[in-house]
């Protein structure tokens, strides 16, 4: 929905017009899956979908928010009081957030909000994460906060974990505050450094979404990171991120193959990340789709978070394009999407690919977005 629109539907709900609207992106991971929380590293980009929300500043100290995309559903609480929601699930983003940021900055206020957005969702693809983040953009501005873009991460982080009740680590969140138009970011989850790097002029990002219905994620996704504290502890170190394969190797017998395996994708997937962040810097495709390929072959056998679905295209993908691109599965795992950098040239004919196959083969629809890389909501 454009500004204006955004803006004519608040005027109308609220009888007043926002002070302000603010946006903030979903985003895509290139590569570093399931490290964000071992402390290690993520390589994703901004992408062109994301959430915008309009908003003012109350005198009183009731929250107002209405979503425009969950049939106008409106939410009310008062910062005094928040608690969760079961019947709205959508509003814990929002009371979460609220109930961090107060914490931190007592003084903020109430607030009327509408939001809408266009990630699509429950695909992987951080639609809660921008959401976060563009609440936060607006109560940053809206109430002068001496919030950065790191600390709105954090921010949004502690409303997941703490309020929603999703174990999540920072990758989300962070990319959506400091993307960068036109580059990935390679982010250290234990430093929090960030360093941007092109992505090759010559590259689509492509997602390709499987529509898999992600079922028991959130239960799937604890158990993952319950394995790789299991697998930290019994190496004697504070997080995967300390290990490597030789201490792997040392102390094999004191777990179970399992966890051995989940603790083999986090090692590997890190030095992965670390060398796709070169390989963009130095445009070598053919590293790329090496790199790809290992880490998508490491989700799948080691740390067992792919479908059947999302390996079926990941194999299209890579029999059309080979090793002048890569692909993988993206994001938290069990069913989701599917992130191709491919030859700008190639992107018709592996979407006209994809169309062709995969509904036959999976009795399933994709969708298919050729996205670019954007700047984050606090970039
Ligand atoms: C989800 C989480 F929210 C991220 O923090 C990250 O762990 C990701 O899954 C897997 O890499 O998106």
């Amino acid at each position: 929905m454009k500004n204006e629109a955004l803006k004519a539907k608040f005027q109308a709900f609220f009888g007043h017009d926002p002070a302000i609207t603010v946006h903030a992106p979903g985003r895509v991971n290139l590569i570093g899956e399931h490290t964000d929380y071992n402390g290690g590293f993520v390589l994703p980009v901004a992408i062109n979908y994301g959430t915008t929300i309009a908003g003012s500043a109350r005198q009183d100290s009731k929250v107002d928010v209405v979503a425009l995309d969950i049939n106008e559903e409106s939410n009310q609480f008062d910062l005094s009081d928040i608690t969760y929601t079961h019947k709205q699930s959508w509003a814990n983003y929002v009371r979460g957030v609220l109930k961090v940021v107060q914490e931190r900055y007592p003084d903020v206020r109430g607030v009327n909000l509408m939001v809408t957005g266009d990630v699509p969702q429950g695909a992987g693809l951080s639609s809660s994460a921008s959401f976060e983040i563009a609440l936060i953009r607006l109560l940053t501005q809206l109430f002068s906060l001496p919030i950065d873009g790191i600390e709105a991460a954090q921010i949004g982080q502690e409303a997941e974990n703490s309020f929603v009740g999703c174990a999540c680590g920072i990758m989300d969140q962070l990319i959506s505050a400091m993307g960068k138009p036109g580059h990935a970011m390679l982010l250290d989850c234990d430093q929090l450094n960030i360093a941007h790097t092109p992505v090759p002029a010559s590259l689509a990002i492509m997602i390709i979404n499987s529509n898999v219905r992600r079922g028991l994620v959130d239960s799937a996704y604890n158990i993952r990171r319950q394995q790789c504290e299991q697998a930290a502890e019994a190496m004697h170190v504070t997080s995967l991120r300390q290990a490597s394969l030789a201490m792997l190797g040392d102390a094999k017998r004191n777990m179970s193959d399992t966890v051995y395996r989940r603790a083999r994708h986090v090692i590997t997937e890190n030095a992965r990340t670390e060398s796709m962040f070169n390989a963009l810097q130095n445009q070598n495709v053919a590293v790329i789709s090496e790199l790809m390929a290992q880490s998508h072959a490491s989700m799948r056998d080691d740390f067992e978070i792919t479908v059947p679905e999302i390996d079926y295209l990941v194999e299209l993908v890579h029999g059309q394009i080979g090793d002048s691109g890569g692909v993988r599965m993206t994001g938290g795992g069990f069913g989701g999407c599917v992130v191709a950098l491919i030859p700008k040239n190639r992107a018709l004919d592996v979407t006209n690919t994809v169309n062709k196959f995969y509904h036959a083969q999976t009795g399933l629809k994709q969708s298919v977005y050729v996205c670019s890389a954007e700047g984050g909501a606090f970039a």
